[in-house]
């Protein structure tokens, strides 16, 4: 029966990860996906979460199943992280997922079975995984254009007249709260509240994806999509992933909130939700999300928390800085200023297709074939070499 099954392809990103690894050139630099990594590259565990952990191994007493929902604690916490005093909270449906991926499969199940002939809508380009999640549920994707022609900014226009024109009432339009991945540009508010309006106008639904809170400009900051949002949807859905913000990616640790527009729907939504999580993984994992309550619920690891996010955004920030001022440097012709504009741990670096191959088997620098940097896998130690070697890519 087996052989007869052809192989599948690899993840796009993930299979990046496979080549650099079997590289055996010493100076390979890795800017494909997207995990935090530090001035020595690597990916540590932050401080707060050590501390967190050692606290649960004294306090935890059991390893009995959570409930389906997962830990109320930390749901309450997770909400409102995420959505702070924006909606009340007997108005959202909330379950702990196993990562952000979780969050979109729960809610992509959630919408084949009850919003039945929705599509969801994502944008081009997007996380390749967006698409696979939803097909993989049983929703049709559509897709919105969200970069420029020039491929270095918003192209608000065109995004709004395609959900104007082809979006139809009841479809779910998927959003990146901030730090667009793969482009790094991100609406501005105007630009979001523009965004709310449509949608709202064409009964459209908002899914907004969060996995890089705290990484664009700050906590706060970051929520800007969603309180604009607020503002004009009674109902929308956010993905959040804790994966880069706290470090947990081995953890899977996310949650999924509803927000819906009654208390008696937040009931009802909860109860599919939570046949989504049965049939899929039964309940999530405890200890990620433990460890998110545990720092989120004491306000000194959550200060410290605070302070090593805000380490961890600021270093990606000095990278892209330098980087810009190193490919000015290496008189290449190319102005890279417009990655200045860009938010998080990626940018769109404008390389084309033939331009990463030639990295890739010529310098050992592995890039997604998008064009996209990984930001935070530059160091000071690699930047020099990394610029030179773009500067020559760009003139062969
Ligand atoms: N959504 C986006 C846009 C992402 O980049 C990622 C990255 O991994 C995820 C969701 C999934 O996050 P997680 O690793 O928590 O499943
Ligand atoms: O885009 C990225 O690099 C991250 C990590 O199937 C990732 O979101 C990449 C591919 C994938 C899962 C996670």
């Amino acid at each position: 029966m087996f052989e007869s099954i052809a192989l599948a392809a690899p993840d796009p990103i993930l299979g990046l990860t496979d080549a650099f690894r079997a590289d055996a050139r010493p100076e390979k630099i890795n800017l494909t996906i997207g995990v935090y990594r530090d001035a020595e590259g690597q990916t540590p565990i932050l401080e707060c979460v050590k501390a967190a952990e050692r606290l649960l191994l004294e306090s935890e007493k059991t390893k009995g199943y959570l409930g389906i929902e997962g830990l109320p604690e930390f749901l309450r916490l997770a909400s409102d992280l995420a959505l702070g005093d924006l909606v009340p909270a007997s108005r959202v449906a909330a379950v702990q997922t196993p990562g952000g991926t979780g969050a979109l499969k729960v809610a992509g199940d959630f919408l084949a079975a009850n919003l039945r002939g929705s599509r969801v809508w994502t944008s081009t380009p997007t996380w390749p995984n967006h698409t696979s999640v939803f097909e993989t549920a049983g929703v049709a994707t559509e897709s919105y254009p969200y970069l420029s022609a020039d491929r270095k900014s918003l192209d608000l226009s065109g995004m709004l007249e395609t959900l104007e024109r082809d979006g139809r009432i009841g479809d779910v339009v998927c959003l990146h709260a901030c730090c667009h991945n793969p482009t790094g540009i991100d609406p501005t508010r105007q630009q979001w509240a523009e965004i709310a309006e449509l949608l709202a106008s064409r009964g459209m639904l908002p899914l907004i994806d969060f996995a890089y809170h705290g990484f664009g400009e700050g906590l706060l900051e970051d929520r800007v999509g969603i309180q604009e949002i607020s503002k004009q949807h009674q109902e929308f859905m956010v993905c959040s992933s804790y994966s880069k913000n706290f470090g947990l990616y081995s953890e899977r640790v996310g949650a999924l909130l509803s927000v819906c527009s009654t208390d008696q729907a937040a009931t009802h939504v909860s109860s599919r939700l939570k046949q989504s999580v049965r049939s899929n993984y039964s309940n999530p994992p405890r200890h990620g999300g433990a460890i998110v309550a545990t720092i989120l619920g004491s306000s000194e690891l959550r200060s410290q928390w605070e302070q090593e996010l805000a380490a961890m955004r600021g270093r990606i920030h000095e990278m892209r800085t330098r980087f810009v001022e190193g490919m000015a440097s290496t008189n290449c012709g190319v102005d890279y200023s417009f990655l200045l504009d860009q938010r998080g741990m990626f940018s769109f670096s404008g390389l084309n297709a033939m331009q990463v191959d030639w990295l890739r088997s010529e310098r050992g620098i592995y890039i997604v074939g998008s064009g996209r940097i990984n930001v935070a896998g530059i160091t000071p130690s690699n930047l020099s070499i990394l610029t030179a070697a773009i500067a020559e890519a760009t003139s062969v």
